[in-house]
């Protein structure tokens, strides 16, 4: 995890030096409105995130077989409440492309996946059609998270916070945050367990959409993590090892 940061910190030096803000600000989207995944997530029954990933550190390669856009579609006509794109080229295979032909394709809420350390991010993030972006409290100091996430809301884009233990839920907790993510998995050891999102749930305010994030294989596990408050469901392995991922998402 240390290392996918500096080398993300190295990666957006770099591309300040070629795409100044300017140019990212001159994007069609900074005129568009924005969807509110939030408010999808209260309203639904099925709570599915459904996520576009080519493959990860824990996994290597899980599917290079289809294009964004049949994923994508595949995900909406399966009744997604949203779609996760991941824009992490070195470690798991995706670009801001694969965020700009989703928005192409789809009208549902799009999260850009990121390891988000800087502002110009989410400036990309917007450009590149999000509907909201992701801030990791394992990388991320409280003040960080505060600037980030009113830098986000001054642009429309709605936050999701992803926090895996008690520790990082305290320090976090601020009005300026959407949804709160539980990610079943330890960034650093790769151990995933539901258990993690039973065990944190409580301790989240009513004011937040709570998600649980990764390692979901079935409806069974749905259905034992919607008591604990549980109103979205980030999967993506699951579906993408299939060769229909927006068919195993339908079911
Ligand atoms: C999806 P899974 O186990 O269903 O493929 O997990 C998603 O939660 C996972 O990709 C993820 C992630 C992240 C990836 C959660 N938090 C942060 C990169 C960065």
């Amino acid at each position: 995890l240390d290392k996918i940061i500096v080398d993300k910190k190295r990666e957006i030096i770099l591309k300040k030096a070629i795409i100044p803000v300017s140019q990212l600000e001159a994007s069609v989207f900074f005129e568009k409105k924005t969807i509110s995944l939030s408010d999808n997530l209260r309203n639904s029954t099925s709570g599915i995130i459904a996520e576009h990933k080519r493959r990860s550190p824990s996994k290597a390669e899980i599917n290079y077989s289809f294009t964004v856009e049949e994923v994508t579609k595949g995900y909406e006509n399966a009744g997604a409440c949203g779609i996760s794109v991941l824009t992490d080229g070195k470690y798991f295979g995706g670009s801001l492309d694969d965020l700009l032909l989703a928005r192409a394709t789809v009208n549902i809420p799009l999260l850009r996946k990121e390891f988000i350390v800087d502002e110009y991010q989410i400036l990309e993030a917007k450009a590149h059609g999000a509907d909201l972006i992701l801030l990791i409290a394992a990388v991320l100091t409280r003040e960080e998270i505060k600037t980030l996430s009113e830098f986000s809301k001054s642009l429309g884009l709605e936050v999701l916070l992803e926090v895996h233990n008690q520790e990082e839920l305290e320090k976090s907790i601020m009005p300026t945050l959407d949804m709160i993510g539980v990610n079943n998995r330890n960034l650093k050891t790769f151990e995933v367990s539901l258990d993690f999102s039973k065990q944190l749930a409580a301790q989240i305010p009513d004011d937040f959409v709570k998600v649980s994030e990764s390692g979901i294989s079935s409806i069974e596990a749905i259905n034992k993590l919607k008591p604990f408050g549980y109103k979205g469901f980030l999967i993506g392995e699951n579906f993408m090892k299939t060769d229909n991922a927006g068919k195993a998402a339908a079911e």
